[in-house]
């Protein structure tokens, strides 16, 4: 094996966020990006090297050691192609910058509990909770770069981690219609927000794609799974999803066919 592999899934913002990294660094092409299709049956070998899990992205390195999590392949890559480094290199500012990234966790997990959620009732508060995320990050992009656009002067680890949720946020935007309120609480990250979906390093996936593909997922059915009344997944790779129509906004009454997605 002459480089790295990466087992991945194109659309998932955990291998985004590494496809971010290494374009950043003018190292896409130091790691071979290979694609595994959740709508099948995982390869055995491919379990046997993780030991049994199934979440990806996961790293195979040149010898056969195994690395996952993708903040930690993050910083690995990060410090293993040291011609160019993301993350800060002033102690302070690797602190300001964990701490920062600290969130995303949290952050990935209310903005898809709002994608998944079918029950009108509840879409208020799931909203509070993620604008309460953006006020946080509002605040510390305030109080570390309040006059700038990144946390930095320059694009860097913190929205490595956070563009790629961000983006899939856009399901938000086609079926809620979220948008950031326009006051003062929201200008920075509304800045910074801006910045990170537009810079050149972040355009692997579009708005168009997310929300074609996620369909499924937001309706309920996670990694593949096959929602009642369907055949196919939004999920498969074939039909490509630029040939298939845009959804139906009506998530929360009912699934739309294969048909209407243009999956048959
Ligand atoms: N912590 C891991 C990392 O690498 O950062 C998470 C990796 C992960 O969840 N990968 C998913 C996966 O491989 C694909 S992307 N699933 C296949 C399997 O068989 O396990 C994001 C969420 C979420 C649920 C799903 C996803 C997502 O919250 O896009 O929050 C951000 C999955 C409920």
């Amino acid at each position: 094996m002459q480089r790295p592999v990466l087992y991945h899934i194109p659309v998932c913002p955990f291998s985004q966020r590494l496809e971010i990294l290494l374009e950043l660094k003018g190292m896409r092409d130091a790691v071979d990006f290979q694609v595994v299709d959740i709508t099948i049956p995982r390869d055995p070998a491919l379990l046997a090297k993780t030991r049994g899990t199934t979440a990806l992205p996961v790293l195979e390195l040149e010898d056969g050691r195994i690395l996952k999590e993708s903040l930690v392949l993050l910083r690995y890559f990060d410090e293993r192609y040291p011609e160019k480094t993301i993350a800060r290199t002033d102690p302070y500012e690797r602190a300001v910058e964990r701490l920062f990234i600290t969130r995303e966790g949290a952050f990935g997990n209310n903005g898809y509990r709002m994608v998944m959620n079918r029950d009108r009732a509840k879409t208020d508060a799931l909203r509070d909770a993620l604008l309460a995320d953006y006020r946080w990050l509002n605040d510390m992009l305030m109080q570390h770069n309040p006059e700038g656009t990144y946390l930095f002067d320059r694009i860097g680890l913190a929205e490595c981690a956070y563009t790629s949720l961000m983006m899939r946020f856009w399901f938000l935007d086609y079926f809620e219609g979220f948008e950031l309120p326009e006051t003062p609480d929201y200008a920075r990250v509304a800045r910074w927000r801006a910045a990170c979906l537009a810079h050149p390093a972040t355009q692997q996936v579009t708005p168009e794609e997310i929300v074609k593909l996620y369909y499924d997922y937001a309706l309920g059915a996670g990694n593949g799974a096959l929602l009642p009344g369907r055949a196919r997944s939004s999920f498969v790779f074939d039909p490509d999803w630029r040939g298939r129509p845009m959804p139906p906004k009506d998530k929360y009454d009912r699934v739309a066919s294969d048909a209407e997605l243009g999956l048959v």
